[in-house]
């Protein structure tokens, strides 16, 4: 499995900070807002959740709000946080080969990708991952939004038999239907990593992903846009390790 060294690494950051939350970092830089209060902002945002969140996910509104180099600027603030950069790569293989690699030359540990584009597109990314010394890449074989039961949900099947066949770091799946992710994760076994996104703003019930398991649950408005995002997160850490717990049998 392509990224094992980000799955363990995950892991022991789990464990340490008790917490099974990724945060989505979807925060966006307002029109009268300059890069340099921006990024004040969120480096501030990153320290107030730090010791709840195993990850945090980064994807197309921050960087194009800030440039990609939010990546560096967020290690030097958080070094031990790994980066999921979720640009949902879906390109032929040559353009998603260049990407990938861009991305992690910035500084992402893990890509999110489509199956939907088919076998060598994906291999591409695992190509360039593997090249890159086992960086992560996982695939979103079903989503959590209403629109995902037109294409993708009918067809979860086969893109799981993708992400199997390209040898992912693991997959994404719906926290809005998580008897969805329990069918996944039969298919999937038991090694590759189920990151679940649709917990609090679209209605998933945190934990409730982690039950039927998901290993993380990404977690976004819920977090930056609460009243108090350090004690939002602590919260949801706490719920998320809980279920995790009871699904260990601890
Ligand atoms: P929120 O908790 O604010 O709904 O954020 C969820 C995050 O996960 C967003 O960044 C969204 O783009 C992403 N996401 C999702 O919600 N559903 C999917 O199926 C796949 C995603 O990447």
């Amino acid at each position: 499995m392509i990224g094992q060294e980000f799955a363990n690494r995950i892991e022991k950051i789990s464990e340490e900070k008790k917490t099974r939350v990724i945060c989505a970092l979807d925060l966006v830089r307002n029109k009268s807002e300059s890069k340099d209060v921006f990024l004040k902002r969120i480096l501030k945002h990153v320290s107030l959740i730090q010791d709840s969140v195993a990850a945090l996910k980064i994807g197309y509104p921050l960087v194009l709000s800030i440039g990609i180099e939010i990546a560096s600027e967020i290690k030097r603030k958080a070094s031990d946080v790994p980066l999921i950069a979720d640009f949902k790569i879906a390109d032929i293989g040559n353009t998603n080969k260049l990407i990938t690699q861009v991305t992690y030359n910035a500084g992402f540990d893990a890509v999110i990708a489509h199956a939907f584009v088919g076998f060598d597109s994906l291999k591409a990314v695992v190509d360039v991952a593997s090249a890159e010394g086992d960086k992560a890449v996982f695939v979103l074989v079903n989503m959590s939004h209403p629109g995902s039961l037109q294409f993708i949900t009918p067809k979860w099947i086969d893109l799981t038999n993708i992400t199997l066949k390209v040898d992912a770091t693991g997959v994404i799946a719906p926290g809005t239907r998580p008897k969805e992710i329990a069918e996944i994760r039969k298919m999937l076994g038991n090694e590759r990593l189920i990151l679940s996104p649709g917990i609090g703003a679209q209605g998933g019930g945190p934990g409730q992903a982690i039950l039927n398991g998901a290993d993380y649950e990404i977690i976004g408005r819920a977090i930056y846009n609460a009243e108090d995002p350090k004690s939002a997160a602590r919260k949801l850490a706490q719920i998320t390790w809980e279920k995790y717990k009871i699904k260990r049998g601890d």
